[in-house]
């Protein structure tokens, strides 16, 4: 099973370049902590990256809460990515048909897929939203290279919310998007909740709804424990925000996701 073999092997066996760097990364810098920067203001989001950078491995946004939004400040969330290497995700859940995507992708004043390693998408439109995004990509770039191999997609295959609608049939079918057909060298992952999700092991499993103190909050999210989300869910990435965002000391918070998170991962490989 996926769940039993080291990031290391799995970056061989991946077919999105983006899961490959991203799987070599966290067996490489030992990290398979996500924060979610769930702030609003450019220098919240610039200062929590710089303390907690050392310990993720990806960095997710959701970029339409930033209020003061500029191209500089995706220039320093950059230079930041560079400095303590971590990708960015901009978790725009793309939901349309292909030609809205892409645009939604490519244009506007954010320009998510001039920046954002990867970005996730709901499969409810079917295929055709992985060609959309693809399209936004524009194919070679000038030296030849393909531009797709250097961006990534996560569908959504469960979510966190209490109540949502996706059920077994919904879930196997997204399993097949990400799996088969000719765009899957797109797909880096899956965001999902279950280790049933997908058995490939070159994708990547992201869980979002972790906290050490598992609980709800007042909106419907649902959080398990990191030991919980890895050994007993298939988590490959953890998604944690309010548990590091809502600390007091920040960077001390995502060292201690990171070592449970880490230990986890290493005892399930062991097992
Ligand atoms: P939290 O503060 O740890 O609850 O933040 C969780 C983040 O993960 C937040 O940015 C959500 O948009 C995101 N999320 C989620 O919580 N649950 C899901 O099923 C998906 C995304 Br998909």
């Amino acid at each position: 099973v996926r769940t039993k073999i080291p990031f290391e092997s799995r970056a061989n066996l991946a077919k999105s370049a983006v899961a490959r760097r991203l799987f070599s990364l966290m067996a490489s810098k030992r990290t398979n902590l996500c924060l979610a920067a769930d702030l609003t203001k450019g220098d919240e989001i610039l200062d929590i990256a710089d303390k907690c950078g050392p310990y993720i491995c990806l960095l997710k946004t959701h970029i339409d809460i930033v209020e003061d939004f500029s191209e500089s400040f995706i220039a320093s969330l950059k230079a930041l990515a560079a400095r303590h290497q971590f990708l960015l995700m901009e978790d725009r859940k793309f939901a349309d048909i292909g030609n809205t995507v892409s645009l939604q992708y490519g244009k506007g004043i954010y320009k998510i897929s001039s920046w954002a390693d990867l970005v996730t998408a709901h499969t409810l439109p079917g295929r055709s939203i992985l060609q959309g995004l693809k399209a936004a990509l524009g194919g070679e770039d000038a030296a030849g290279g393909d531009v797709a191999a250097e961006r990534g997609v996560f569908l959504l295959a469960e979510m966190s919310a209490s109540g949502n609608l996706i059920d077994d049939k919904y879930k196997e079918t997204s399993n097949k998007i990400a799996t088969e057909g000719g765009d899957v060298d797109f797909v880096a992952g899956v965001v999902c909740q279950s280790a049933n999700c997908f058995a490939f092991p070159g994708l990547i499993q992201l869980t979002p709804g972790v906290k050490i103190d598992e609980s709800v909050d007042k909106l419907g999210q649902q959080y398990q424990t990191p030991e919980h989300v890895v050994k007993e869910r298939g988590a490959d990435i953890a998604v944690v925000g309010r548990g590091i965002l809502q600390a007091k000391n920040v960077a001390q918070a995502a060292q201690t996701y990171r070592d449970r998170l880490w230990t986890a991962y290493t005892e399930r490989v062991a097992k």
